[in-house]
């Protein structure tokens, strides 16, 4: 039995999901966040990428929201997926992200940001020049260098994997060794800049090497398990946070490149990660607020117009095809869509990123609908994301959200 699609308005009527950009919990979509200041107390703009893909970036941004210092945003293109803006070349001329202006003065270089940040408006618990943190900043750098050299560095043998492997989960003890330090999930006594530090790779890494080397660092290690929880517990993480999907398809061009390994382990971690289910994925550990659904219905309707317009088929095929799998998703009864709009609803599962779209439950709704619907008309798979480049992600083809 299936039931037949519902108009645009009548899914409209489904959402009252909203969120204050402003002065809400961290977003996304914000270009101004002023915690319940006024606008004239902005000193600080932070330019970030589009797709809130940049490691860097997300550092700042972290930092920013559990200071709640006010702050504008701009968002700028990273190679990778488009063009980069000339305004932003005029200020930064290597065009490299994050950057801020403070008070008009521009800084690159995320230490260095956060190290005047610092002298501006005071540390975040222990601060960057601390002798605690000092260490753990050491430490990260090197878990850094033994992860890209597992995974970006195609290995000449299986022996030589096996090495980088070694290599990898070594610095992993050192890592779970400091967290033990403390009767705390944090990396000291107190939530602070060192967690913010290692936030942006640790993230990338539970991400990429479940996918690409069939190892599941947040499973395997209590210690990084128990920091993720910790983390999770706060809404400026949460409004940050990526999911697997969305990483391990926007690691690859950023990365130059990232090997997967020849385990079992990883290509049911591959399935799973691509195809779903996406439910149980060591990416979010946190409960599901009921608002999911709500939140995925909300964002597609915003953006629908442009959501069709780049899907590579018909817009009337998608159309129909996309308020069927809405449809799925609000009522839970099955619709079937048009037939040949698999691949058309497969291209949109394989496109949602996350935190940009929506947040981490919403998204795995939203793909979870979206590969059912496609299931009952068939089991084409839209062509393998590109990995030299995410031009298909190209801001200029969207409208500014
Ligand atoms: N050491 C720099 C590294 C920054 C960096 O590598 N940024 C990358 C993005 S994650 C970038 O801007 N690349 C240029 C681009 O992709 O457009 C920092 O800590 O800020």
């Amino acid at each position: 039995m299936t039931i037949a699609p519902l108009s645009w308005t009548e899914l409209a009527a489904l959402t009252d999901f909203q969120i204050d950009p402003v002065n809400g919990a961290t977003n996304a979509q914000a270009h101004l966040r002023l915690f319940g200041q006024t606008e004239a107390a902005v000193r600080v703009t932070l330019y970030r990428d589009n797709h809130a893909w940049c490691p860097y970036c997300q550092k700042i941004w972290l930092w920013l929201e559990e200071k709640q210092i006010p702050y504008r945003i701009e968002k700028v293109t990273m190679f990778c997926y488009g063009e980069k803006e000339s305004w932003y070349r005029r200020k930064v001329p290597s065009g490299m992200l994050p950057a801020i202006a403070l008070d008009d003065r521009i800084i690159t270089e995320s230490d260095d940001i956060l190290i005047a940040l610092e002298q501006v408006f005071g540390a975040l618990g222990a601060g960057m020049e601390d002798p605690a943190v000092l260490p753990l900043r050491r430490l990260e750098r090197l878990l850094f260098r033994a992860w890209c050299a597992w995974l970006c560095r195609r290995a000449g043998s299986s022996r030589e994997e096996q090495r980088h492997r070694d290599q990898f989960i070594s610095v992993v003890a050192k890592v779970e060794e400091a967290l033990d330090r403390t009767p705390s999930p944090y990396f000291l006594d107190e939530f602070g800049t060192a967690d913010v530090i290692f936030t942006p790779y640790v993230e990338r890494m539970n991400a990429s090497l479940f996918y690409y080397k069939g190892y599941s660092l947040r499973e395997d290690n209590p210690g990084l398990a128990a920091w993720f929880a910790a983390m999770e517990s706060r809404p400026t993480y949460r409004g940050t946070q990526s999911d697997f999907h969305t990483h391990v398809h926007d690691l690859p061009p950023q990365m130059g490149g990232c090997w997967e390994n020849s385990e079992p382990q990883t290509q049911l971690n591959q399935d799973r990660v691509d195809h779903g289910p996406w439910d149980g994925l060591p990416d979010v550990t946190y409960p599901e607020p009921e608002t999911s659904r709500a939140e995925a219905l909300h964002r597609v309707i915003k953006h629908r117009a442009n959501i069709v317009r780049v899907n590579p088929a018909d817009d009337p095929l998608i159309d129909e095809a996309l308020r069927c799998a809405l449809t799925q998703m609000m009522t839970g009864e099955a619709c079937m869509p048009p037939s040949g709009s698999d691949l058309a609803l497969r291209y949109l599962r394989d496109r949602i990123n996350v935190p940009r779209d929506m947040s981490i439950y919403a998204a795995k709704r939203l793909r979870e609908s979206l590969e059912k619907t496609a299931a009952l008309v068939g089991d084409r798979q839209s062509p393998l994301l590109p990995t030299q480049h995410r031009r298909d992600q190209d801001p200029a083809d969207f409208a500014r959200s």
